[in-house]
């Protein structure tokens, strides 16, 4: 292995606490770019430097700069915002970004568009609401993510606490979003060495993004054998026993690089008692961050750490640094993943109301004003803001008196109808965002895929399909944020209007999928689809899913 540290390194080590030169480069008026190194850093306060990809060309052209703005991406833990939140959400969209509200797979919310002189204007913004975006990128735990839907378990409240005390254990300890963004006095060097000491990330962070889920049985709607860390609660009697613990999931590959492949998470055994189980989290960490790989970024993810060192010697080296040892993991079955679309009610009562939202793209469109309708809906201050790893909304905590209030506003607005009458198929859909804003997309993803389900759709009616539980989720490139590689059918994009077609993963999200053709267009998938539920429909077996019946005939 080449020992030399990547330059993100460097630049991570030489930040001063994250602050780089961050706020030179946003005084910079020549310039609507932030300096190179200052890129990776904005990452860590939850911001990407991005520019419009559909019109490089043109400003190639004309010999002008691309059309740089960020995007900014909330820490949001276990995704949930008050109406007050989500109606200023919706303000700032509308005066500082496209406008546009992307609901992301990891159960937070994204505004795209936003010109480096707003960045400021909207961080503040957001801080009036108590939000923020510390460390929603970058080498550092990520968003932590929890089962959505409250009505469907008791243990939801306390199992959805932890999604934030992980989320608080792992934030960074530096000011520097506070100093940047929101106008913090800058500590002196001597109350940095106080303050900002971080026995967790030190001043080298992580070797990577680390990302931890939590789910609660029977739904996997998480996917949390995808993450880095996989918590699943475990129910008895009644009452949370604890968490069993996966690690080492994590989905992205490179085309053309063997060396890189999808992983699912290992289980490493069970764990009880908050101290013990932040315990466990937290060493998992240090030890990614002793052991990461630093020198190659495409294998610096815990699964390949975990994978060097061997099982074993990793769940010896985490029971080392614990000092006691887990226990056994403990029985539980995953039945399903998908969003329980439409009214359902928790043991306390309280209604909840999932709204399909394709792609999680929430915006207003002549024919279905969503946007406007969520925001009526929030200013009645009776409902929250439940956001699921589907992309989707639960409109939730509703009490009964006021559920009629929320029924006539969906009704009013379209949402009721838009949720209800789209197929199964669509409903369950993912697609990353690709174009035109993700700089690494090869191919159209959360753009495309509507239209493309539009085809799929009769192909499905024809072999008498249409409600089966199907997952399909595309991605514009093999990085998998729309988690094509557990999907029951996933599309992977290689080139502009090419993708690969994989499949076989479970209903559960416990199958990683294989790759069945390569760089089909749109004729070549709904060819391959057509044949594929042909023969789904004559050689399946009793209560056999279509990911299950592949997996078993076809081979791979
Ligand atoms: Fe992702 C990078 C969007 C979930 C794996 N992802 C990106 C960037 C930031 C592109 C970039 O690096 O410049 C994309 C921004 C596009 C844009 O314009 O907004 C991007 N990822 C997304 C989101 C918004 C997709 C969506 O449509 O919902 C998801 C935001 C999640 C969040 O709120 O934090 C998103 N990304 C994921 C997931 C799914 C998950 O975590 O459950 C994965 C696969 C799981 C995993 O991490 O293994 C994922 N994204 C990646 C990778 C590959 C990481 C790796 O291990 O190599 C990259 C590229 C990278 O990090 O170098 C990436
Ligand atoms: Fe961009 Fe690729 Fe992620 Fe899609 S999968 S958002 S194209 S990085």
């Amino acid at each position: 292995m080449n020992n030399k540290p990547s330059p993100i390194e460097r630049i991570k080590e030489q930040s001063d606490g994250l602050r780089g030169s961050l706020d030179q480069s946003l005084r910079d008026p020549v310039t609507a770019a932030i300096a190179e190194p200052d890129q990776a850093l904005v990452k860590f306060h939850g911001m990407y430097q991005q520019d419009d990809r559909d019109r490089r060309e043109e400003r190639t052209a004309k010999k002008l700069e691309w059309l740089f703005s960020f995007m900014i991406r909330l820490r949001l833990p276990g995704g949930l915002l008050t109406g007050e939140q989500w109606s200023g959400l919706h303000h700032i969209a509308g005066q500082y970004s496209t406008g546009t509200i992307k609901i992301t797979t990891r159960q937070t919310v994204q505004l795209h568009g936003v010109i480096k002189s707003a960045l400021r204007p909207t961080m503040q913004a957001f801080d009036t609401l108590a939000l923020d975006s510390i460390a929603a990128c970058g080498d550092v735990n990520r968003n932590v993510v929890c089962s959505a839907n409250p009505a469907q378990s008791k243990l939801h409240e306390e199992v959805f606490a932890y999604a934030d005390k992980i989320s608080l254990m792992a934030l960074p300890k530096s000011r520097a979003y506070y100093e940047i963004w929101l106008n913090e006095e800058p500590l002196t060097p001597e109350e940095k060495q106080i303050q900002e000491k971080d026995p967790l990330y030190e001043n080298r962070y992580l070797p990577r993004k680390f990302k931890i889920a939590i789910a609660i049985p029977p739904d996997n709607d998480v996917d949390v054998l995808a993450n880095d860390v996989g918590l699943i609660a475990i129910e008895e009697d009644g009452r949370l026993a604890g968490f069993n613990v996966a690690a080492g999931g994590g989905l992205s590959t490179t085309h053309g690089n063997p060396s890189t492949y999808a992983r699912l998470a290992s289980m490493l055994g069970f764990v009880s008692g908050e101290e013990k189980i932040l315990k466990v989290v937290y060493e998992i960490m240090t030890i990614q961050r002793d052991f990461g790989n630093r020198s190659d970024r495409k294998l610096a993810r815990l699964k390949y750490t975990i994978d060097r060192m061997g099982l074993e010697a990793f769940k010896a080296e985490l029971e080392k640094r614990c000092g006691f040892s887990l226990e056994p993991a403990r029985s539980y079955a995953f039945t399903q993943r998908e969003d329980h679309f439409g009214w359902s009610v928790d043991h306390t009562g309280k209604w909840h109301y999932t709204v399909f939202v394709e792609n999680g793209l929430v915006k207003d469109t002549d024919r279905y004003p969503m946007k406007s309708g969520l925001l009526r809906i929030a200013e009645t201050h009776k409902v929250l803001f439940r956001f699921t790893c589907n992309q989707n909304l639960v409109l939730s905590d509703i009490d009964e008196y006021d559920r009629s209030l929320v029924q006539t506003l969906l009704d009013g607005y379209g949402l009721s109808a838009h949720t209800e009458k789209a197929s199964r198929v669509r409903r369950n859909a993912i697609a990353c965002v690709a174009f035109n804003t993700c700089p690494l997309a090869l191919a159209e993803a959360q753009r495309y895929l509507p239209s493309l389900i539009t085809r799929i759709e009769p192909l499905l009616e024809k072999h008498g399909m249409q409600d089966e539980p199907l997952h399909l989720r595309m991605t514009g490139c093999p990085n998998g944020c729309g988690r094509p590689y557990v999907a029951e059918i996933g599309l992977i994009g290689t080139a502009y209007g090419k993708y690969n077609l994989h499949i076989g993963g479970d209903k559960n999200g416990e199958r990683l999928n294989h790759k069945y053709r390569e760089n089909l267009d749109e004729e070549g998938i709904l060819l391959e689809l057509d044949n594929l539920f042909g023969q789904f429909r004559t050689g399946k077996q009793a209560g056999e899913g279509f990911g299950d019946f592949v997996f078993r005939t076809i081979q791979h």
